[in-house]
C-alpha cells in the first residue's frame, strides 16, 4: 500500500508549468483568492466572504448530532464538520442531543431515537434507503434541521445536499426537501488496466492499480457520494482475465472496503474466456455445465471477499473480445451463465450492447439493434443490456441509440462517456451535460409521444424494476483528477443526471460553478455561458451538420483522409463518403435503411432530408454539394460556415475566460487558459484541414475560411 498526500504535491509543479509568479499569487491573495490545485473538486468548501451571511448560516448549524456510530455515520459527521468549518470558519461541535436552537440532526429511524420519535418512518420508507428528507422542525422544543433517511446511504446523500445548500447560498429556513434517486444503479465504469494505464484516460494513471489504496481513494469516494454515485466498475471492459485471480480480487476487496462507507459498491469487468484462461477448462461455452460451475465458484469466491459485490460488466464479441458467439451461442446465453452465478448473492450482469460485427450489416450503426432486439425477453431478470447513448461510439452528436424503446422486456442501462475520447480529450473545454440531456430527453415514440429515453432507463415506460446508468470515468491521478479543470464538471454532471435525469444542464452548471469557482455574479454568468456554449462550438468545428468520425486512430485530430486498412468502419472515409457527387452516409430507405430502426414518426422524418434536423443531416443523408439547405444556402456553404463558426466560437471561449483574470485563483485560471489556447488552435486546424480536404471534392469556394 502506498500512502501519498496529493494535496501537497503539485501546486508548485503546476505553478512552474503555467509560469505563475509569486507576485501574481500575492495579488490573488490580496483579493481573497487562495491558491488552488483543483484537487478539492466541488468540495472546496471555500469560506463565505460575507460575515452576515456566515452568521446567518451559523444560526442553523450550532451543533451536529449524528447517530449512531457506524462507518457511514462517521463519514457524515466528518463531512459536515469539514464543510461547515470551511464555509463558515467555525468548528461546529458534535453533540448527543440538541441543547439549543440550530442543531443539525442526521440519522435513520431504525438507528436514531431522535429521528424515530419524529414519526416520519412511513414516509422515509417510501423514499427508500437512498432517499432522504431535509426538514426544518422542532426536536425536544428546539428548532432543528433534520436530515433523515430509511438508510444510511440516504442520510449521507442528505448531508451532502445540506452542505450544497450553503455552498450555493440557498436559505436554510423552512426547509422541506424530499429526494429519491430516479435510477437505482448509478455507476462509474473505469477503463483502468492492471498495469495502471487507463484506456481513453487523459488525466494520469489509474487511481488504484497496480498497488494503491490511499487518501485519494477516500476523496474519490467522497466526491462520488456527494453526487450520488453508488457503484464503480474498477477495471477496463477490455478485461484482463487476471482481474479475476485471487490476488486481484483481494486488491478489489481492499478498494471495496474503502468505498463501502460511502455507499459505493465495487463491480468488475469480466473476460468471457476466464474459464479457459484461468480455470484451464477446454471451453468457455456458456451452455457447458463445467463452465457454469466455474463461474459459480468464481462468484462464490468474490462474494466471500466482497460481500456487497455489485456484479460483472462484460464486453463480449466486440473489438476482438471473446464471447458466447465463439461457440455458436447468443449474447443471452453468455449473459445468463454469469447471471446465474451471481444471482444467489444478489448480483447483476451488465452485458454491453456495443457490438458491431461486420457480417451482420454493412452499416455499422445498425448492427447492435439487429443482434439484440431478437434477444429481448431471453435474458435472466438480473441482466441489463448496457447501451451507449448513440448507435456508433460516443460521437459529439448522435441520434439516440435505437435500442432504447426497442427492448421492453430487458432493463437497459444507458452508457455515457465522461472521459472525452472524441470530444477533445483533456485539452478542450466541453461541458457534456447538454449532449446527455439531448439523449435523455429524446422521444423514442416506443409507446407513443412522450416515450423519452429517460423513461426507458428509469423503468417507468416498460415497468422495469431494475434501472441504471453508467458513465465511463474521466478520473486519474492528475492532481485535479480529470486533466482539464472543467472536465470535473462532466463527472459532477453525470452524477447529478444519474440521480435525476430531469435536471437541466444549466442548473447543474450553476451548482458546480458556485461550488468550484465561487459565487460572484460575473464569475458565475461568464463561466456558465462558456460551459453552455462549449458543446455546440465543439460540434461546429468537428462534426458540422452531423458529419461524423472525421478522425484517425487518436480520436482527436482531424483526419478526413483516414482509410484504415484493418477495418472499413474505423475509417473516416467510410463515414463521410465525400466525392465529386456529394457527401454523407445514406441511411435512408434507399441507402442502409438505418432510419427504419426508429419508430414513427422519426423514421419518416429522418428518411427525408427536408424534415431531418440540420444537425443530423449528413448522419442520415448523402447529398450533393449544391443541395439547398433550409437557410437557402448550399450544403457546401453551410459546411464552410459551421467550420468557421466553430473556430470563432472556440476563440470566443478563450476570450470570455480572459475576462476572469484576477477573479478566480491564478493557478486554475492559467491552467484553463493554457488549454483554451490549445483549443483555439485545434479548432482552427479542424477548420482548415477539413475545408481543404472537402473542397477538393466540392470545388466550392472556401477561400474566406482558409485565408484566416
Ligand atoms: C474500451 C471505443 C473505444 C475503445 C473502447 C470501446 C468500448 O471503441 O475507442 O477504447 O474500449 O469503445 O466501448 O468498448
Amino acid at each position: 500500500m502506498t500512502l501519498v498526500n496529493p494535496l501537497n504535491t503539485t501546486l508548485r509543479t503546476r505553478c512552474r508549468l503555467v509560469g505563475c509568479s509569486t507576485l501574481i499569487a500575492a495579488m490573488a491573495l490580496a483579493v481573497g483568492l487562495r491558491a488552488e490545485t483543483g484537487y478539492d473538486l466541488w468540495l472546496r468548501y471555500a469560506r463565505l466572504m460575507d460575515p452576515i451571511q456566515r452568521a446567518s448560516y451559523r444560526q442553523s448549524a450550532i451543533a451536529i448530532v449524528v447517530q449512531p456510530r457506524s462507518p457511514t455515520s462517521e463519514v457524515i459527521a466528518a463531512e459536515l464538520a469539514r464543510g461547515l468549518r470551511g464555509l463558515l470558519g467555525v468548528d461546529v461541535p458534535r453533540a448527543v442531543r440538541p441543547r439549543s436552537d440550530g442543531t443539525v440532526i442526521v440519522g435513520t429511524p431504525s438507528t436514531s431515537p431522535l429521528v424515530a420519535a419524529l414519526g416520519w418512518t412511513d414516509a422515509l420508507v417510501r423514499l427508500g434507503d437512498e432517499g432522504y428528507v431535509i426538514r426544518s422542525t422542532s426536536v425536544g422544543g428546539h428548532a432543528a434541521t433534520v436530515i433523515a433517511s430509511a438508510g444510511e446511504a440516504g442520510a449521507l446523500y442528505g448531508a451532502f445536499h445540506f452542505l450544497r445548500l450553503i455552498q450555493t447560498r440557498r436559505p436554510l429556513a423552512r426547509l422541506d426537501i424530499a429526494e429519491r434517486p430516479r435510477l437505482e444503479r448509478r455507476l462509474l465504469n473505469h477503463w483502468d488496466n492492471l498495469d495502471g494505464s487507463i484506456e481513453r484516460g487523459y488525466a494520469g494513471r489509474s487511481l488504484w492499480w497496480p498497488d494503491r489504496v490511499d487518501q485519494r481513494l477516500r476523496d474519490y469516494a467522497r466526491a462520488n457520494a456527494s453526487i450520488g454515485i453508488n457503484g464503480a466498475s474498477i477495471n477496463s471492459v477490455n478485461a484482463n482475465p487476471q482481474s479475476l485471480t485471487t490476488p486481484l480480487l483481494e486488491k478489489a476487496a481492499g478498494i471495496a472496503g474503502v468505498l463501502r462507507p460511502y455507499g459505493i459498491r465495487v463491480y468488475l469487468a469480466a473476460n468471457f474466456a476466464a474459464p479457459k484462461m484461468l480455470g484451464s477448462l477446454p471451453t468457455d461455452d456458456p451452455l457447458d455445465p463445467a463452465v457454469a460451475r466455474w463461474w459459480r465458484a468464481k462468484a462464490d469466491e468474490i462474494y466471500r471477499l466482497v460481500p456487497d459485490f455489485g456484479g460483472f460488466v462484460v464486453k463480449a464479441n466486440s473489438e476482438g473480445q471473446p464471447g458466447p458467439q465463439d461457440y455458436g451461442r447468443t449474447h443471452a446465453d453468455g449473459a445468463n451463465v454469469l447471471a446465474d452465478a451471481v444471482a444467489p448473492h444478489g448480483g447483476i450482469v451488465l452485458w454491453r450492447a456495443f457490438v458491431y460485427d461486420e457480417a451482420v450489416d454493412p452499416d455499422r450503426v445498425k448492427r447492435a439493434y439487429a443482434e439484440f432486439v431478437p434477444l429481448d425477453g431471453r435474458f435472466r431478470e438480473n441482466v441489463f443490456a448496457q447501451v451507449k447513448n448513440g448507435p456508433l461510439d460516443f460521437q459529439p452528436r448522435e441520434p439516440f441509440h435505437p435500442l432504447f424503446g426497442a427492448m421492453p422486456r430487458t432493463p437497459l442501462m444507458a452508457e455515457l462517456q465522461i472521459t472525452q475520447e472524441y470530444l477533445g480529450q483533456a485539452n478542450h473545454l466541453v461541458y457534456l451535460a447538454p449532449m446527455w440531456k439531448e439523449v435523455l430527453d429524446a422521444d423514442t415514440y416506443a409507446q407513443g409521444p412522450g416515450s423519452l429515453v429517460a423513461k426507458v432507463i428509469d423503468g417507468s415506460l416498460d415497468g422495469q424494476r431494475r434501472t441504471g446508468i453508467a458513465g465511463v470515468a474521466n478520473t486519474g491521478r492528475d492532481v485535479n483528477w480529470s486533466g482539464h479543470d472543467f472536465a470535473q464538471a462532466n463527472w459532477y454532471a453525470f452524477g447529478r443526471l444519474a440521480w435525476d435525469p430531469g435536471l437541466s444542464a444549466g442548473a447543474i452548471a450553476d451548482e458546480w460553478i458556485r461550488m468550484t469557482w465561487g459565487d460572484a455574479p460575473d464569475v458565475v454568468a461568464t463561466i456558465r455561458s462558456i460551459m453552455l456554449d462549449s458543446r455546440e462550438a465543439f460540434v461546429h468545428y468537428t462534426m458540422p451538420l452531423g458529419l461524423h468520425h472525421v478522425i484517425g486512430g487518436d480520436h482527436y485530430a482531424p483526419m478526413p483522409e483516414n482509410t484504415d486498412p484493418r477495418r472499413a468502419d474505423w475509417s473516416a472515409t467510410y463515414y463521410h463518403r465525400a466525392d465529386a457527387s456529394g457527401i454523407g452516409y445514406d441511411r435512408t430507405r434507399r441507402g442502409s435503411g438505418a432510419v427504419d430502426q426508429y419508430r414513427l414518426p422519426l423514421r419518416e422524418l429522418w428518411n427525408d432530408p427536408a424534415t431531418t434536423p440540420d444537425d443530423l443531416l449528413l448522419w442520415f443523408h448523402r447529398l450533393p454539394w449544391d443541395y439547398r439547405m433550409k437557410s437557402g444556402r448550399t450544403l457546401w456553404d453551410e459546411l464552410v460556415r459551421s467550420y468557421r463558426r466553430g473556430a470563432d466560437e472556440a476563440k470566443g471561449l478563450e476570450t470570455r475566460w480572459r475576462t476572469l483574470h484576477g477573479k478566480v485563483d491564478e493557478e486554475r485560471y492559467q491552467a484553463v487558459l493554457a488549454r483554451l489556447r490549445r483549443q483555439t488552435e485545434d479548432a482552427a486546424a479542424w477548420r482548415d484541414k477539413c475545408l481543404r480536404y472537402f473542397q477538393a471534392f466540392s470545388k466550392g469556394s472556401a477561400s474566406d475560411a482558409l485565408s484566416r
